[in-house]
């Protein structure tokens, strides 16, 4: 029997992640932790509470009274905040994955982690198309750096303490249940609401960034697939390239302009531009397809469409 901890469940893939496990795993065995108050359906679909991952010591109190086996640790500070207090992002970033790897050395029950890594772990000198597995990465942001060694990390935990610790390097995340924050492909999510509620957006990118991107529910099943992959399908022990789907802003806003003609697009870059020029434009994925079965379903079509509805149904409008 699994008991599953998520940490940063209040977040904008904790909120939509926890609902799949809770499905996978029975809501009894699903425990929505944040920092936080987390969202009602959270609350009364099973367990929650409010935990810091940063208290090492409560956090072993937590996992060891309730037999946790899986921990998912999703919270972070984003790019976008991360370039705001470099050292703090760097501190909260990397201090709270060394408390989970190093209680998973003590505590017996936890046999399986999930953390994500990003796209951010590349940076101007990868090669900027079809992205391969194995390749550069010299991250110019705190965020990404912190990336690549929480990725080094996870590695050396893999293989020097034997555990089985599993992470997607996930590429900008789209969804209408929770609104990202603080990250650079954040454009792609506010762009709906404004779209919705104002007919007008300013993008603080330019017209023709082209980055990596993926609708939440192809990422929830991702993630799902993934750790539920027998342990000698993972190959990669730092973490899996995944790339979704890759486009530009103004191909974005053609697709919404299809459902709302009226739709106004202006761009203002600001600091956000130079960490987005950073990253790759589309990314190669053959080792998660071939490991443990990656697929995606939604196009940019499909995605646009489902989030009009979803944002709409949001404002009541649409
Ligand atoms: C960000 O923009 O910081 C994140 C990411 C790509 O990891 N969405």
């Amino acid at each position: 029997m699994e008991n599953i901890l998520v940490i940063g469940a209040a977040g904008q893939i904790g909120s939509e992640l926890v609902i799949a496990l809770r499905k996978v795993y029975g809501n009894e065995h699903v425990f929505a932790t944040d920092i936080k108050d987390l969202p009602r359906d959270l609350k009364d679909g099973g367990p929650s509470a409010i935990l810091d991952v940063m208290d090492d010591k409560r956090l072993i109190h937590f996992v060891i009274r309730h037999k946790i086996t899986q921990i998912y640790h999703l919270a972070a500070v984003l790019s976008g905040n991360a370039e705001k207090l470099p050292l703090q992002a760097w501190h909260i970033n990397m201090q709270s994955l060394l408390n989970i790897l190093d209680l998973a050395k003590v505590a017996d029950d936890v046999h399986r982690i999930f953390w994500p890594s990003s796209i951010a772990v590349f940076g101007p000198t990868t090669p900027k198309q079809n992205t391969p597995q194995l390749t550069v990465t010299e991250p110019s942001t705190v965020y990404g750096i912190s990336k690549l060694a929480g990725e080094r990390w996870c590695e050396y935990f893999n293989t020097g303490y034997n555990l089985d610790i599993r992470s997607i390097r996930y590429p900008g995340l789209i969804s209408y249940k929770t609104e990202a924050g603080g990250g650079t492909t954040d454009y792609a999510v506010e762009i709906f609401y404004d779209a919705i509620q104002k007919k007008e957006y300013e993008c603080f990118l330019k017209k023709d960034t082209a980055l990596p991107m993926m609708f939440m529910q192809d990422a929830v099943d991702a993630t799902v697939k993934l750790m539920t992959a027998p342990k000698e399908k993972i190959s990669v022990k730092s973490s899996y390239n995944v790339g979704g789907i890759s486009f530009t802003p103004e191909q974005l806003a053609e697709e919404i302009k299809k459902h709302i003609p009226d739709f106004k697009v202006s761009y203002k870059p600001d600091f956000r531009q130079q960490i987005a020029e950073s990253w790759p434009q589309s990314i190669n994925d053959t080792q998660a397809q071939k490991d443990w079965g990656l697929e995606t379903k939604y196009d940019l079509e499909a995605l646009t469409e489902v989030m009009l509805k979803g944002v709409g149904e949001k404002f009541g409008k649409y």
